[in-house]
């Protein structure tokens, strides 16, 4: 079950495109996610879903919200991002570019409302013909302890496993027929070439169930076990905590970590008053870095006030520089669309039909593609498990640090810049600094810094701005 790993100069990032259509990831693997080195893809959860047709109460304006995924009514792969084929055929493009795949994978419930499908199915709760039917799902009373049949309290075991999350109906996820019937879904995305899953709600799952289901699942294409990322929300006691998942899946999901990176990069509730140089021993108190699949933010934490959003404009690029060049976890890059209501929908047709991405326009914001992050893949899969030496920082937010003699980077969250000497521990020479440049043909097209004999290189910090090299980047 490892981490992504794909074609030559790449590790582990990933990219996360969150509800970016089948046809528009394809081409973004082609054009920037392989060029660029990035290993993988999230894509989002494929199967079809609720497709509402009408508003609810007063304060409900957006007739199709991102969510509608999050309530699937069959494992047919016809949704609001594409068909089948549009899916099979963005797999096979993105494992071509050297990118794998890794899927959204609800497992816990079912839809909790509405009638009928993007695949134009029709249903009703408890009832999805040629699949489930009521004998399949907790109940309240005999399963879920609960009074209104929800989960009430997020710290008692029963009612977390077998009560429905937000009205959600909840799959019987400890039953033979409901595991075969969710292996045989996860197993037709494995043989499309699908190289793993992010279990959506793996705290609602727990342990025993999620292990029995990996059990079933067959290797990838590439002979590999498919690697499982679990979702589980920090805050529980016990075994409702994300480290107590570890053992239960590939890695969990960095919950309590875009949260701390929040607070040093942003503190409550003022721009800038946290300080960057508590980021020495990120990771201390976290999941272990080999069983963390880390970000900066992710389609719930940009809303919930967790963590940085792409509202955050400079701060949140500097905080993906940070995560891609320290090397807590596989790291993952949010990339979406942009939003004001928490509930607005992803730009689609009158039909909720996701449209096509365009990174030049605003409805779109294309963070993985930013010149300051690819530039971090690219240090990011040279430095590989290199460990962080030469830490320096000032007390405040201006810290720097190199990985082995592999490469070295500064990074400035204070409003003005700073110019200074560090101390870098890389060979004498002239690097290209890779957050503004790229070598080519041993040319840098942006800024030069010269390394002395010494190891000292003297360079200005732009404004909450970083300056990066590797051992490569030498001109
Ligand atoms: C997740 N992880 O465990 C997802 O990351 C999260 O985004 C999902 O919630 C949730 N679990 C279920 O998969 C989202 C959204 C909710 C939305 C659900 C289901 O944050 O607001 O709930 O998807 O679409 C919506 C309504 C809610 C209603 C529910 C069921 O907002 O009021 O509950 O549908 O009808 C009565
Ligand atoms: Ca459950």
């Amino acid at each position: 079950a490892g981490a992504p790993q794909a074609g030559p100069g790449r590790t582990d990032v990933m990219a996360n495109l969150f509800e970016w259509n089948w046809d528009s990831v394809a081409s973004e693997c082609t054009g920037t996610l392989g060029p660029a080195g990035y290993a993988g893809v999230q894509v989002s959860q494929p199967a079809d879903s609720l497709k509402r047709t009408k508003l609810g109460d007063g304060s409900d304006t957006v007739l199709h919200p991102w969510w509608e995924i999050y309530q699937p009514v069959s494992y047919e792969l016809t949704s609001r991002m594409g068909t089948e084929a549009q899916f099979r055929s963005m797999v096979t493009t993105c494992r071509r570019a050297g990118v794998k795949v890794y899927v959204d994978a609800v497992v816990n419930h079912m839809t909790g409302q509405g009638s009928t499908s993007y695949g134009g199915r029709t249903y009703s709760h408890f009832e999805y013909a040629g699949l489930y039917d009521a004998s399949d799902f907790h109940r309240k009373g005999t399963d879920c302890p609960s009074s209104t049949g929800g989960i009430e309290d997020f710290n008692n075991l029963r009612q977390v496993r077998t009560c429905e999350l937000v009205g959600l109906a909840d799959l019987r996820t400890d039953s033979p027929k409901v595991r075969n019937e969710l292996a045989k879904y996860l197993n037709k995305l494995i043989g499309y070439g699908v190289s793993g899953f992010r279990v959506d709600a793996a705290k609602h799952v727990g342990q025993d169930d999620l292990l029995a289901l990996q059990k079933k699942l067959r290797d990838t294409v590439d002979g590999d076990r498919p690697y499982v990322a679990l979702e589980v929300f920090g805050g529980g006691p016990g075994i409702l905590s994300p480290q107590a998942f570890t053992g239960a899946g590939s890695a969990v999901l960095g919950l309590d970590g875009d949260i701390q990176i929040k607070n040093a990069f942003k503190s409550y509730p003022a721009d800038g008053t946290g300080s960057l140089a508590v980021l020495k021993t990120f990771g201390d108190g976290l999941t272990p870095s080999g069983k963390t699949l880390s970000f900066v933010q992710n389609h719930d934490t940009e809303r919930n006030g967790d963590a940085l959003t792409y509202k955050d404009g400079a701060t949140n690029l500097l905080a993906q520089q940070f995560l891609l060049a320290y090397g807590y976890g596989t790291p993952q890059v949010y990339s979406s669309f942009a939003w004001s209501a928490t509930d607005a929908s992803p730009p689609s047709d009158p039909g909720g039909l996701i449209t096509d991405t365009d990174c030049a326009s605003e409805a779109w914001v294309c963070v993985h593609r930013d010149k300051a992050v690819t530039g971090l893949v690219g240090f990011h899969n040279h430095v590989g498990r290199a460990p962080v030496t030469h830490w320096w920082d000032n007390g405040g937010n201006l810290i720097a640090f190199s990985r082995g003699q592999a490469g070295w980077i500064a990074l400035n969250n204070d409003k003005s810049p700073v110019t200074r000497t560090f101390d870098t521990g890389l060979a004498a020479g002239t690097y290209c600094d890779v957050t503004r440049g790229s070598v080519s043909k041993g040319k840098c097209s942006g800024p030069t810094v010269t390394v002395d004999a010494r190891g000292q290189v003297r360079v200005t910090v732009p404004a909450k701005g970083a300056v990066a090299f590797t051992r490569a980047d030498r001109v």
